[in-house]
């Protein structure tokens, strides 16, 4: 008598995370407001276009630093709690730094 093997492969569908890019460059981020959906596992990756910047959003957890073809992400999970999160650029980047600013709006 054979054996009867069944072998039952799951595939564990890993829920997509979405990958947010922000563009950084003398003196604004690119696009400039993101919206999250509450609770939403979401990768942000920063990039810059000419010279290094970062990325600050303290609530959220975001701490980037990216300098051109050193692109900088992290992983987060939104908040629970709808709202909107100002981000500054926290790396001296020249005279408009001061003004280097976006958002994040979690609804
Ligand atoms: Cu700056």
């Amino acid at each position: 008598m054979i054996p009867f093997l069944v072998s039952l492969i799951v595939m564990m569908s890993t829920p997509d995370t979405r990958v947010v890019e922000i563009h950084a460059k003398r003196f604004s981020f690119s696009p400039d407001t993101v919206t999250l959906k509450r609770g939403e596992h979401v990768t942000v990756r920063l990039i810059s276009d000419d010279r290094a910047h970062g990325l600050l959003v303290k609530p959220l957890g975001i701490e980037l630093d990216a300098s051109p073809n050193a692109p900088d992400e992290i992983s987060i999970v939104a908040p629970a709690q709808a709202g909107t999160y100002p981000a500054i650029c926290d790396h001296y980047c020249g005279m408009g730094h001061g003004g280097m600013k976006m958002q994040f709006a979690v609804e």
